[in-house]
């Protein structure tokens, strides 16, 4: 029998920072993991080098369910952030390796393409309007049918969403946090009116999103909701901080402008009722901070019972191997909606060798063996780790806010 001889941490910041766990079997076979949680990097890795390694040792590694139950149940201590994505590097690590030894590419070991490609939607930014309806123009060049739009906020610097300069939006940055203000009045102006200048520049055939980043109480997103339905938005983001379900409820009862929630979720428990009660439209949980494939799978599998699809979470935070991962669930998964595509830096594809393409506004995956990633040691070892936060929001006041 195969056993899994060794699991590596590998730590890069080629552009950003990230974490991967490498598995290799007897056989010598190896699978790819991602473990980034932006910001809180060395969390995950400590979790992984000093307590996930030396369990897995030895291990069967075509076991990948029994696996995740054993690293979930047997820990007694579940779910969060940092756990997750722990177990999510795992798992995927294991599909990879699974989908090596089959000969297949992962999608057809979830039980085959459900669809010719993964629709995806590409972040549109800018300073202001103008350069905003600059940027729209650019993606739709590039061939996307969705795009996102965000833009600064005037007397509010600092507006989540917004690229400052050239290269993939990054908002972690500085060895401490970066401490930016916010308004929520002068956002409920503002935002209604630059997403009705993009619909009256490109019209209705484009699918158009906007993530309000978890800024607004429930009565307030009720509000934004219902000024937006003109508009007919594909989605509103993260309309109020997304561990509260109950609140939805309220958000649900005023607006019928779809409702996205779930990046920063990490398990089935943590949008059961999202869910069951059809409070949201699109569940954005990932394969590296919910479980893995395994577990993703789990929450997809319930949500298309309720009539929710998927829209996974996928900036550049996520790392190559989490965006082949989550095409590979995408394209099998008979309840997809949509995939966001933020793209990484250059050297980012230099260590991560991705074979997933873009084309006509879809990604696709390659049909390599596994998920389609190769990690390349050398390259990543020109980039050391280079601590960074995400920024901090206060109000005007100056009391702290949720960014
Ligand atoms: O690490 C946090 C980012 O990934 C997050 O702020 C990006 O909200 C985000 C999005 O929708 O991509
Ligand atoms: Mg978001």
């Amino acid at each position: 029998m195969s056993t899994i001889e060794r699991a590596e941490v590998l730590v890069t910041s080629p552009g950003r920072n990230y974490v991967t766990l490498r598995i290799t079997t007897s056989d010598g076979v190896t699978g790819l993991g991602d473990a980034t949680l932006n910001g809180r990097e060395l969390a995950v890795a400590s979790y992984l080098q000093d307590h996930l390694v030396p369990l897995l040792v030895g291990r069967d590694p075509a076991r990948i369910e029994d696996t995740w139950q054993y690293l979930y149940r047997g820990a007694y201590w579940r779910r969060g952030p940092v756990t997750m994505t722990a177990i999510a590097a795992v798992d995927t690590a294991l599909w990879d390796i699974k989908g090596k030894v089959a000969g297949l590419p992962v999608y057809q070991l979830l039980g085959g393409r459900s669809r010719e490609g993964v629709l995806v939607y590409g972040h549109a930014s800018g300073a202001d309007v103008p350069a905003l309806l600059d940027d729209v123009a650019r993606l739709r060049d590039e061939g996307y049918h969705a795009i996102r739009a965000q833009t600064a906020v005037p007397g509010v610097a600092g507006t989540y969403g917004v690229y400052s300069g050239s290269g993939v939006y990054e908002p972690a940055k500085g060895s401490l946090p970066d401490e930016q203000p916010w308004s929520t009045e002068k956002y409920l102006d503002f935002a209604p009116t630059y997403l009705a200048a993009v619909r009256e520049k490109f019209g209705f055939d484009l699918h158009l999103l906007h993530d309000v980043h978890h800024r607004l109480t429930p009565i307030e997103a009720a509000r934004l909701g219902k000024e937006l339905e003109p508009l007919r938005l594909f989605w509103m983001e993260d309309p109020t901080p997304a561990e509260d379900q109950e609140a939805f409820r309220l958000i649900r009862q005023h607006t019928t402008t779809p409702i996205a929630v779930g990046e920063n979720l990490t398990s089935i428990w943590d949008v059961q009722h999202l869910i069951t009660e059809r409070l949201v439209d699109y569940v954005r949980t990932t394969v590296v901070h919910a479980g893995g494939i395994t577990h993703l799978r789990r929450i997809f599998d319930l949500a298309a019972l309720y009539q929710v699809r998927s829209g996974s979470h996928g900036a550049g935070d996520l790392s190559p191997v989490s965006m082949a991962a989550a095409v590979h669930v995408d394209l099998a998964i008979p309840n997809f909606g949509i995939q966001e595509h933020m793209g990484h830096a250059g050297q980012t594809y230099d260590v991560f060798r991705s074979e997933v393409t873009f084309s006509d506004g879809m990604l696709h995956p390659s049909d390599a063996p596994g998920l389609g990633v190769e990690y390349d040691d050398e390259v990543a070892a020109r980039f050391p780790y280079d601590p960074k936060y995400l920024p901090v929001a206060r109000r005007l006041d100056g009391s702290v806010h949720d960014w």
